[in-house]
């Protein structure tokens, strides 16, 4: 990395959408700034409001001062300006199929398995478990025994839906609930496991009993937050 550049990172601790953002940095090699929101909930720094103001949510990278925003698009942004370990598959359709899941997984596999522990009702909590267990039936069929999304390495997709190796197991304790079976999904458990020992990812998981007592204690607010 050029001398002259600045990378800043603007988060908060326990964010999935942060940590990709964290280990596709690492993957890089990429130096940069860590820098926490403190109450993301109920007032946001004057740097995420004037870096973000049309969403207002953390992850932020400010490169050279400039903020580039949502996960997604920021973990492109990352591979394009940083070239070292390419992420991205160099197929279009590959990079496509990339695309689609890691949107698949955000848009239908969070919501639904952060809602089976979050939600109000029992009912749209039950709901919501069927949902995110079909989701997971069809990342199973796409990883079908491979190590990992990206092939033998660690990839694009890997890292955009990482969290799901560490944050489930937490939303399944906090929630008292399961969605998550090895036996159903033998090769996601695989994957599961080569994804959080893995040397670039290991050292920037939160830590896990933390996140479970956050939530349950904030279960209520968070419900109220998202309206779930
Ligand atoms: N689609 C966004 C989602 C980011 C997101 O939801 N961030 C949460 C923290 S995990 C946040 O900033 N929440 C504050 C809010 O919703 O006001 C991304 O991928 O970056």
């Amino acid at each position: 990395m050029a001398k002259q550049e600045e990378v800043k990172l603007l988060g908060v601790w326990n964010s999935p959408f942060v940590c990709t953002v964290k280990w596709a940095l690492k993957l890089k090699g990429v130096y940069y700034e860590n820098i926490e929101e403190e109450d993301l909930l109920y007032s946001k720094s004057e740097l995420l409001l004037r870096s973000n103001p049309i969403y207002k949510k953390v992850p932020v990278l400010l490169h050279n001062g400039k903020p580039v925003i949502e996960s997604l698009n920021i973990l492109e942004y990352i591979d394009e300006t940083w070239p070292a370990n390419q992420m991205m598959p160099q197929d279009p359709y590959e990079r496509a199929m990339a695309r689609f899941w890691a949107k698949f997984a955000d848009e239908k596999f969070m919501t639904s398995s952060f809602e089976a522990f979050a939600a109000s009702e029992e009912e749209k909590q039950k709901k919501a478990q069927v949902a995110a267990v079909e989701c997971l039936r069809f990342l199973e069929e796409h990883l079908k025994g491979k190590p990992f999304f990206g092939g033998e390495t660690i990839g694009y997709l890997d890292i955009a839906i990482g969290w799901i190796a560490h944050w489930l197991q937490v939303w399944e304790e906090a929630g008292s609930m399961k969605i998550m079976d090895p036996t159903k999904f033998p090769s996601i458990n695989v994957w599961m496991k080569n994804f959080v020992e893995s040397p670039v990812i290991k050292d920037d998981l939160p830590l896990r009993d933390k996140m479970v007592l956050v939530l349950q204690e904030n279960r209520k607010t968070l419900a109220d937050f998202y309206k779930m």
